[in-house]
């Protein structure tokens, strides 16, 4: 027998969403550069070039009917435009992913999550309560080690708006749709 296909995600009753800032096609290349780098040492699946993006707030399966809700939370959020300086590459032994972020994280970064996780906390989505740890998940499944090294020289990752996406897991690996896009707005409080 077979199975008839999955419904497109539109068509579907429930979402798997987060926000996220996404690199323009120059950045994701960089980025991409330096997972392939560390590929050579420790092995493991690369994410695809045009997949990669730094979540500020997972929020995971929700009935599509509260996605209205999501959108309203995120325009509560102010922020202005900013540089996001990526000046290391590591690995997490626990979850064996390799990963590209900040040494520090920025004041405007920590500002939109903060906004973010209150407004949806406020609509009532669930908020994560671990610390937040910028990442861009560069390589999964990476077995070998790879000593923490310095970006020489760091990506300046210019973010002028944050998304809302979809995520439609596949075999394959996940598939990603944005479904909105917040600019930033000079001269707004971050
Ligand atoms: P990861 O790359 O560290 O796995 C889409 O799955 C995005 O949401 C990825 O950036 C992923 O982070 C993140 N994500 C997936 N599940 C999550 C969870 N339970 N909590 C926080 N972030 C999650």
């Amino acid at each position: 027998m077979t199975r008839p296909p999955d419904p497109a995600p539109a068509a579907r009753l429930r979402a798997r969403v987060f926000f996220a800032i996404w690199p323009a096609a120059v950045i994701a290349r960089r980025l991409h550069k330096e997972g392939e780098r560390a590929h050579g040492l420790t092995g493991g699946r690369r994410m695809r070039r045009d997949t990669l993006h730094l979540t500020l707030a997972f929020i995971g399966d929700i009935p599509r009917e509260r996605l209205d809700a999501l959108r309203a939370a995120a325009d509560k959020v102010a922020f202005a435009p900013f540089t996001f300086r990526v000046d290391r590459i590591a690995r997490w032994r626990h979850n064996h992913i390799v990963w590209a972020g900040a040494s520090g994280l920025p004041e405007e970064l920590e500002s939109l999550v903060t906004q973010l996780n209150s407004a949806l906390a406020d609509g009532g989505f669930p908020v994560e309560r671990r610390n937040f740890a910028a990442h861009v998940t560069l390589l999964r499944n990476a077995r070998g080690e790879l000593p923490a090294a310095e970006l020489a020289p760091p990506i300046e990752w210019p973010v002028g708006e944050f998304v809302l996406v979809e995520s439609d897991p596949r075999p394959e690996g996940a598939q990603y749709r944005v479904l909105q896009s917040w600019p930033g707005v000079f001269g707004s409080q971050s």
